[in-house]
């Protein structure tokens, strides 16, 4: 009897291991558009369409290819609106019993899978590096989870940059030589976009029929939907971007929302690119001579190191992960975060360029929209819900830990050791967004106080207890407590306040 093979949203790759072990002969491919999906949280419009104009794409190549696709469409009128609905469904009208699938990205569509009365054989997502059971044995008997060791481990185990057992270049991290505040430059090179053609069209008045409501603009709509496309962004970003990359990574400047970064997160994450090729075509342009090796190294690193790191981390640590709020925060997301007015320069800058690109690179990610939630005290979960609805890459293996663990440290460090934290005093360095605020980043009193200098303090001493004994914050409490007892009460009361107009929804 045939059986029927899943292919989700995010498993858009020719190689999936479910349709290497599948019988192309006698099975049948289903692939559904679905509310279920495309509502657990309030995706950007750019996201639902990113992905269903994509999985149309990729149905019509496996049907070239001499596949049997059954493909459900968002407004089918026999849509049963879930993936394991579907399947039901599907099973119904071909006699199917068996389902073979590539295991889904998160707890919860698991879960779902694995209640659905069907016979399911779920194979690894093999797309990866660094396979389930692999992080597993790497992390066990472990006091800690560090990035930098499994790194280390990943640079051995697949070779790239390296010399033998050694790094090349002689260092693991050439960061010294990166985190360089950006530059103006008229000349540098964009990602790569596209012109949606007629079946992307088609969707593109789909979702703004169906999803127009939410928070993020459609159009205009560039990204890539076929994996020919995406091969293109990335040949281009290697040879335009990527040379640059190193130095000006954690820069951050007004209308550049790119700088030297190169777009393709999504697109590895729905699987129009594996990670393999992206890293084989970074160690062929460093070998070539044409990417030196601070640009090929921070790549590289953030590819073979911190995805497949998140990634292990989410599955080791359960189906709780994405609901942690270790240091106990409870302030509501303010709608500042979804657009509303903000005389904060830096946030209204990030949270207008997600709005309209469904974009943001790691730093804007980290410094600026993550940063001032965790030193306002926002409630972890719905900093996460907030993060894996706008970002155009954002699936929970990857956003979880990036989010609860890395940037709100509501996972209690195991990410990170210590919490991602800064005054203005950073984002002034790194950034020119100080220069059109209504703030000033040098003051931590007064009227214009920058508030991240406000919150940065009155944060450190609500966690004293927790933070105080981490040697690698001893330096800042003695800071603080150098200050004189009248101005450190100021700022804390100057963050009192601005946190109660927070809350209160007053501008900020
Ligand atoms: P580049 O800067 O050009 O980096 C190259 C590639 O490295 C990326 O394409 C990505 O695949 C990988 N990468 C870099 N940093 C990370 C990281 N920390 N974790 C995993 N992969 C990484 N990334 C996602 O893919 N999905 C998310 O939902 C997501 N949520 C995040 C939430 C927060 C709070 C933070 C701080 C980071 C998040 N990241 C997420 C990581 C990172 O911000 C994005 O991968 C990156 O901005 C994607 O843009 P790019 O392709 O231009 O990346
Ligand atoms: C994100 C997403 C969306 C918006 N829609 C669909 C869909 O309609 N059908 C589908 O198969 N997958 C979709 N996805 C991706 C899934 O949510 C993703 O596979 C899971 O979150 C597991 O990572
Ligand atoms: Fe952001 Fe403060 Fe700088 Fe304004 S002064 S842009 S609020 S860091």
């Amino acid at each position: 009897m045939s059986r029927l093979v899943l292919v989700l949203g995010d498993q858009l790759s020719p190689a999936l291991s479910a349709l290497r072990a599948a019988d192309r002969a006698r099975d049948r491919v289903v692939m559904a558009e679905v509310r279920s999906e495309a509502s657990y949280v309030p995706h950007h419009p750019k996201k639902i369409a990113l992905i269903f104009a994509a999985m149309r794409h990729f149905a019509a190549e496996l049907q070239a290819d001499g596949w049997d696709v059954a493909y459900t469409r968002y407004d089918d009128p026999e849509n049963a609106g879930s993936i394991p609905a579907e399947l039901m469904r599907r099973a119904m009208e071909t006699g199917a019993r068996q389902v073979l699938l590539t295991e889904p990205g998160e707890w919860r569509l698991i879960e779902a899978l694995e209640d659905c009365p069907l016979a399911t054989s779920t194979l690894p997502d093999d797309r990866f590096l660094c396979a389930r059971p692999a992080f597993e044995a790497w992390a066990e008997g472990r006091r800690e989870l560090r990035m930098e060791w499994f790194y280390r481990e990943m640079r051995r185990r697949t070779g790239y940059l390296m010399k033998g057992r050694e790094p090349a270049g002689g260092k693991w991290n050439f960061d010294a030589s990166n985190r360089k505040p950006a530059a103006r430059d008229l000349l540098r090179s964009a990602p790569m976009q596209f012109t949606p053609d007629a079946v992307t069209e088609e969707v593109l008045d789909l979702v703004a029929a169906e999803f127009g409501e939410n928070f993020g603009t459609l159009r205009p709509f560039g990204f890539a939907v076929t994996r020919s496309q995406a091969r293109r962004a990335l040949a281009h970003f290697v040879r335009h971007q990527l040379p640059g990359f190193g130095p000006s990574q954690d820069g951050m400047l007004e209308n550049e929302p790119y700088l030297e970064h190169a777009l393709i997160s999504g697109y590895m994450n729905i699987g129009l690119l594996c990670p393999r090729e992206v890293c084989d075509a970074v160690q062929a342009a460093w070998e070539a001579g044409e990417v030196p090796i601070n640009s090929a190294e921070g790549f590289i690193r953030q590819v073979i190191g911190w995805r497949e790191f998140v990634r292990g981390v989410y599955f080791l640590e359960g189906p709780d992960y994405p609901r942690r709020n270790a240091l106990n925060h409870r302030r509501k997301l303010p709608p500042l975060y979804w657009g509303a007015e903000t005389g904060m320069n830096c946030l209204a800058q990030v949270v207008a360029q997600t709005r309209d690109l469904a974009y943001a690179h790691h730093i804007q990610r980290l410094m600026i929209t993550g940063n001032f939630a965790l030193l306002a005290g926002i409630d972890p979960a719905e900093v996460h819900e907030w993060y894996l609805s706008v970002y155009f890459d954002a699936f929970e293996w990857v956003e979880a830990p990036n989010t609860v663990g890395m940037s709100q440290f509501a996972d209690g460090g195991v990410v990170g050791s210590k919490p991602y934290v800064s005054s203005a005093n950073y984002i002034d360095r790194m950034s020119d967004y100080c220069t059109g605020c209504r703030y000033d980043p040098k003051s931590r009193t007064g009227e214009g106080a920058c508030p991240f200098n406000l919150l940065y303090w009155a944060f450190m001493e609500r966690h004293r207890a927790r933070f105080a004994s981490n040697h690698r914050m001893g330096q800042v409490y003695a800071t603080w407590d150098r200050m004189e007892p009248g101005h450190r009460e100021t700022v804390l009361a100057g963050a009192e306040t601005f946190l109660t107009d927070l809350s209160a929804g007053k501008p900020v």
